[in-house]
């Protein structure tokens, strides 16, 4: 079984799950900068010319979601609460939640304070954050507010969906995300941070995988 990655947050959820799990899998770091992502050979195993991307067999699959569903049940994990519709339900609310409304709105701080600086875009453009801040309040209020009381977003324990909605807000620090306010889901993130595998989820790298 082979993984696709880059340093990002997409892939960082199903890296942190890799490891969290124990599974044996190959983790082949794409070239960025070499163009690995459009390279045909890569396209033909994800169109969408992201990561992450697995391959299991014959199988390529894409969506960071589907991907830890995935890796759960082959590997028996109720991180994916396969045997239980209930948690299922539960749980891909909170990934759609995330996909359709938490993620758009803390993506424009990582962008500027992570990704420029990951990948050397330049500095990050704070005037242009100001006009993200009413959606970031608005959707933090709820994810908060679910949170009171809570330790982890579905099932009262540790699922993908906290991986799913914590990629990027765990930088929120870096990020300069307004999350000052919101301390359930400052409570839930260092929360997670105590999990080695969140907290240190990318491999030693060899070098990386171009496809030409
Ligand atoms: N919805 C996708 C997001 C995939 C995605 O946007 N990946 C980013 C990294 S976080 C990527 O490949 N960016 C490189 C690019 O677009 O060139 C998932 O969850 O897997």
């Amino acid at each position: 079984m082979k993984i696709y990655w880059i340093r990002a947050q997409a892939p960082r959820r199903v890296l942190a799950l890799v490891k969290h799990l124990g599974i044996d899998a190959e983790l082949v770091e794409i070239d960025l900068k070499a163009g690995g992502l459009k390279a045909p050979g890569y396209a033909a195993l994800n169109p969408n010319m992201k990561v992450p991307t697995l391959v299991d067999g014959d199988q390529s699959l894409w969506e960071g979601s589907a991907i830890m569903a995935y890796l759960c049940i082959k590997s028996g994990s109720n991180m994916w609460p396969a045997h239980n519709p209930a948690e299922q339900v539960e749980v891909l609310r909170w990934l759609s939640w995330n996909d359709c409304h938490w993620s758009p709105a803390v993506a424009p701080f990582y962008f500027e304070h992570v990704v420029r600086t990951t990948f050397g875009l330049g500095m990050p453009d704070r005037e242009l954050l100001k006009a993200s801040v009413p959606d970031f309040l608005k959707f933090a209020a709820v994810l908060n507010g679910h949170l009171q009381g809570r330790d982890y977003a579905a099932c009262g324990r540790l699922t993908i969906a906290d991986f799913q909605l914590a990629s990027m807000a765990t930088d929120w620090r870096e990020s300069e995300m307004p999350l000052e306010g919101f301390p359930n889901i400052v409570r839930w993130i260092d929360g997670l941070m105590r999990i080695p595998a969140w907290a240190s989820p990318w491999p030693v790298t060899l070098g990386s995988d171009y496809f030409g």
